[in-house]
């Protein structure tokens, strides 16, 4: 029902959503360019699974805009590789969820948006925000 209820409100609402968020685009934080490839590399090991038109997902979008963070993001949306990746992988088909590579191969999972932001902000906001 709740699933229903999103899936609806995504669709009626997906346009005016992707405009709001292209209007409310936040600018980055400026690094100098050897830390934004040091952090580009970095982002490497990170993958959003997402919808385009998720709130939640839109949420996320936002602070890796702010943050600089050049992420892959990849639709979960039905029918696609990706939604069987995310099931397989993280155990639901849930939006957003941030799968991480950690250095020692280890796989991690995050769903939750307020999660992978803090996630995303402990990791990479050294100190920008007030
Ligand atoms: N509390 C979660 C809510 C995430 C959520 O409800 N995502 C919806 C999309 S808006 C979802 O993945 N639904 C599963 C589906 O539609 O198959 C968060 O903040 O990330």
């Amino acid at each position: 029902m709740i699933k229903l209820f999103f899936k609806t409100l995504r669709l009626i609402l997906g346009p005016f959503m992707l405009l709001s968020e292209y209007l409310t685009r936040p600018s980055g934080i400026v690094r100098t360019p050897e830390e934004q490839q040091a952090i580009d590399r970095e982002c490497q090991s990170l993958s959003l699974y997402q919808f385009r038109t998720c709130p939640f997902c839109i949420k996320v979008r936002q602070e890796m805009r702010r943050l600089s963070l050049n992420i892959r993001c990849l639709d979960a949306q039905p029918q696609g590789i990706h939604r069987d990746a995310l099931l397989r992988g993280g155990g639901e088909v849930k939006v957003p969820c941030l799968h991480i590579k950690e250095e020692n191969g280890a796989e991690r999972w995050l769903y939750e948006s307020g999660k992978i932001i803090e996630y995303l902000r402990n990791r990479y906001n050294k100190g920008a925000l007030p």
